[in-house]
Parts: structure tokens; C-alpha cells; sequence
């Protein structure tokens, strides 16, 4: 197959994401007749400064949530100014998807019209060379399985009536490969089904496919996930750690942290206080988003005080953006970094930030959304970084696992290559 392949042709359409909205597929065919389709996630618990996903805003349709628009854009501008361009330059496609839009949020076109452009190109130009996509991102040397972060208990945003914190992950760093990381986390979800119906509580699930327990507090959901690690024959922090993600933003209300669950309303500094206790008391060893997005002395404090024991991840601070970065880098804040494509908008600008963060002692957790399609790059994306990490919701509910299962077909195409990063992955555990 020649690498020569140029775009032939590019389109797009609306189709449904995991939560029942609408969201944007694109397709590119290459002048060789190779044609793929990507599809763009969205998020709920999103950050002030992410990439502008385009809506219609047309009551009529989907509650105003439509994308005709962003579709409209890829059908048009995208596709008269990436047709005729060499589908193996990523980073001039990506160039010009940027220079098109024009904005610096991605507005005009929308960052969901432009990732799907870009995503389908990369995938695109994986097919056309006959590579996987993990080696045509990752080069010769990808072979590093990401320990999966299963996010068995939601709250906040995702899962009404349950806890304020987000989400409390599973992280299975004691396992020795991704496949038996992706059976301690399926046994231990399972295991805490039952925990609950022992308890008398619920096990409806949110939109990542955690339970969505009613619980007296926050810390309540930390004990039935030991209870449920035991059960399934796993011993906590050695086997399966925990991580959790509170996504702060959505109980942060006039400088103080909310926590209806707990009955307290909280300073940064007690906020800080509150999640040393946990990190004290519970194998915690990720901590995402412990506080607002725009409380950055915050964030130098918390890290200064807990980074040399815990991952402590900036989702909505950084939102993939080399900028946000930057200054956290600068001023100490955080250790690692949420990886999101559809928070920057670009492939290539994704790989830049990674690539930052990891040159600077930082690590890269790579993110799914919360409302999510069928499409698997992320699995890919993870194992072309060679990060070690990735959050793809519950072992359960199908545009979830299609990840995991997908890292399943990586592991095994890669044979005795394959490396799983198991605690390796939190540089910070290493230290203490
Ligand atoms: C997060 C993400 C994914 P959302 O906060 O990390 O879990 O949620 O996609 O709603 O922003
Ligand atoms: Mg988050």
C-alpha cells in the first residue's frame, strides 16, 4: 500500500452517543478507496476552558442538543480544505483543521467537528499504512498496557442521588497483565453488586456504569468498595488500589465546597484537610479534580502536601491544553494529567500535551467521556503513549468495554511484547 494516499473524501452525520444524544460521525475515504469512521464523545462534568462543543441550540430537536450544525461544518469548510491533502501528514491535517476554525476555542467549526476530522484522518492513515492504530500514533516501540481505572460507584453528575464525589475507580496495579487487571476489576464490580443488595441499596447504575448507591456519606461508598475488594478475594492496595475523581467544580458554589452527602460546607483549606484524611485511611492512589478548576493556589498547596503519596490528576484544570499545563507545571500543581481528546480537539495537539506533561515527571491518565460511542481510539491512544494508565468507566455497559476489550486485541496482537504497566504507572508510589 502506498503511504501517498491523499483525502478523497470527507463527510459527516449525527448519530447517538451512550447517553442518547446526539454527536458527531465523521467518515474520510482515502484516494487508495480505504474508508473509516470516528465518532466524538462529550462530557457533563466539563471544564470552563475546553474546546467549544458545537450545538444547535434548536429547541425542536433533541431538546437543542442537536449537531447539524457541527455536521454541516465537516460536509463544507473541512471537507474543501482537507480533500486533496496527504492523509500520513497528521500534523499539517490538524494545522489546517485549527486555521480554518480560527478561533482559539475551536468555536467557529466546533472542537466536535474538528476531532472527528482528525480522529478519522489518524485512523485513516492507520489503515491506509496497514498498521494498528496504537503504532501508527505510538511508532515501533508502543507496547505498554495501560492499568485500567473502573469506575465501579458514580455520584455528582453521572449519577443522581448518589454520592457528591464522581466517581471511585477500581485500580487493579497488582494484576500481572491487562487481561487479569480487566477480571480482578469484573469480579470486583460484581462482587460489589452484591455487597449492595446485602445492604439493602440499590445497584442501578450511572452513565459510566457504576452503581448509584444513596449513601449516608461520601466515605460510606470508600467502605463497601474494600468490603467488595475482600469479597472478591483480592486484598486492597496490593491487588486492587482505589481512585477517585470528585470532580470539585460541580459542589464548588460561592469559594465554598458543598458536600451535601456530608452535611459540610468547606474552605480549600478544609477541603485539602478532608481528602489527607482519605488519603491517610483508604489505599487512595489517584486523586482527580480534588478541587475547583480555578483554585490553582489550591492546587500548589494540595500538591505540595500529598503529591509525593497520591497521583493527583488535573482533568478540568488543565483540560488537555499545553497552555493550562504549563502554568500548573510552573507552579507545582498536580503530578499528572487527565488526557481527553475532545478537550483540545486535535490528535496532534493531544499527543503535544502528553508529550509535555510526561517530559516534565508528569503522568498522563487517558479519559474516555461520560457520554461515549463505539469508538475505541482511546484504547489505542493509551498504549501509543505508553503512559500506563486509562479511565474507561465499569466493566460493564457496552461503548465502556468496547475499550477494555479493545486493549484485550492490542495485548494480544502484541504477544510476548506486551508489557502491563501495573504499578509502574504512578511514578509517585515509587518514592514513598
Ligand atoms: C471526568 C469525565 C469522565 P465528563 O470528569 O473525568 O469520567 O466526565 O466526561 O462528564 O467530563
Ligand atoms: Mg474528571
Amino acid at each position: 500500500m502506498s503511504s501517498r494516499a491523499v483525502i478523497e473524501e470527507i463527510s459527516a452525520d449525527e448519530i447517538l452517543d451512550s447517553r442518547g444524544n446526539p454527536t458527531v460521525e465523521v467518515s474520510v475515504t482515502l484516494s487508495s478507496g480505504v474508508t473509516v469512521n470516528a465518532s466524538v464523545p462529550s462530557g457533563a462534568s466539563t471544564g470552563e476552558f475546553e474546546a467549544v462543543e458545537l450545538r444547535d441550540r434548536d429547541p425542536k430537536r433533541y431538546g437543542g442538543k442537536g449537531v447539524l450544525c457541527a455536521v454541516k461544518h465537516v460536509n463544507e469548510e473541512v471537507a474543501w480544505a482537507l480533500t486533496g491533502m496527504r492523509v500520513d501528514d497528521q500534523r499539517l491535517i490538524d494545522e489546517k483543521l485549527i486555521e480554518t476554525d480560527g478561533s482559539e476555542s475551536k468555536k467557529v467549526l466546533g472542537a466536535n467537528a474538528i476531532l472527528g476530522a482528525s480522529l478519522a484522518c489518524a485512523k485513516a492513515g492507520a489503515a491506509e499504512s496497514g498498521l494498528p492504530l496504537f503504532r501508527y500514533l505510538g511508532g515501533a516501540n508502543a507496547h505498554v498496557l495501560p492499568v485500567p481505572m473502573f469506575n465501579v460507584l458514580n455520584g455528582g453528575k453521572h449519577g443522581q442521588g448518589g454520592p457528591d464525589v464522581q466517581e471511585f475507580k477500581l485500580v487493579p496495579l497488582g494484576a500481572p497483565t491487562f487481561r487479569e487487571a480487566l477480571r480482578y476489576g469484573a469480579e470486583t464490580y460484581h462482587a460489589l453488586g452484591a455487597v449492595l443488595v446485602d445492604a439493602g441499596l440499590s445497584t442501578n447504575v450511572g452513565d459510566e456504569g457504576g452503581y448509584v448507591p444513596q449513601l449516608p456519606s461520601n466515605e460510606a461508598a470508600l467502605e463497601l468498595i474494600l468490603r467488595a475488594i475482600e469479597r472478591a478475594g483480592y486484598r486492597p492496595g496490593e491487588d486492587i488500589a482505589i481512585g477517585i475523581d470528585p470532580a470539585a467544580n460541580s459542589f464548588y458554589e460561592d469559594g465554598r465546597y458543598c458536600l451535601v452527602r456530608d452535611s459540610k460546607t468547606l474552605t480549600t483549606d478544609e477541603m485539602i484537610a478532608f481528602w489527607a484524611d482519605w488519603v491517610n485511611r483508604y489505599p487512595l492512589v489517584s486523586l482527580e479534580d480534588p478541587l475547583a478548576d480555578g483554585d490553582w493556589a489550591g492546587f500548589a498547596t494540595l500538591t505540595r502536601e500529598l503529591g509525593s503519596r497520591v497521583q493527583i490528576v488535573g482533568d478540568d484544570l488543565f483540560v488537555t491544553n499545553r497552555k493550562f499545563l504549563q502554568r500548573g507545571i510552573d507552579e507545582h500543581c498536580c503530578n499528572s494529567i487527565l488526557i481527553k481528546l475532545n478537550q483540545i480537539g486535535t490528535v496532534t495537539e493531544t499527543l503535544d500535551t502528553a508529550q509535555l506533561a510526561l517530559s516534565a515527571g508528569y503522568s498522563c491518565l487517558v479519559s474516555h467521556r461520560s457520554g461515549e460511542t463505539e469508538d475505541t481510539s482511546i484504547a489505542d491512544l493509551a498504549v501509543a503513549l505508553g503512559c500506563g494508565q486509562i479511565k474507561s468507566g465499569a466493566p460493564a455497559r457496552g461503548e465502556r468495554v468496547a475499550k477494555y476489550n479493545r486493549l484485550l486485541a492490542i495485548e494480544r496482537a502484541l504477544g510476548e511484547d506486551a508489557r502491563f504497566a501495573g504499578r509502574d504507572a504512578f511514578r509517585h508510589l515509587r518514592r514513598s
